[in-house]
């Protein structure tokens, strides 16, 4: 299990964290996301098939790029 937090500018408020973790959490290996409108920090635990790229792919395909 590999747990990584990423930071995404584009999290503005709850809503924003919640449609990261919908759409995080749909992802096969994903386990866990947790995350904080005020630090706009995400955690995300996965394992495999998901990757760091995989997830960092999402996020910007989701208009929620990760820095
Ligand atoms: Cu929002």
């Amino acid at each position: 299990m590999t747990t990584e937090t990423f930071t995404i500018p584009n999290i503005s408020c709850g809503h924003c964290v919640a449609a990261v973790k919908d759409e995080l959490g749909e992802m096969p290996g994903v386990q866990s996301v947790d995350g904080d409108p005020a630090t706009k920090a995400v955690t995300v635990q996965f394992e495999a098939p998901a990757t760091i790229d995989q997830i960092r792919s999402k996020l910007t395909e989701i208009n929620y790029p990760a820095t």
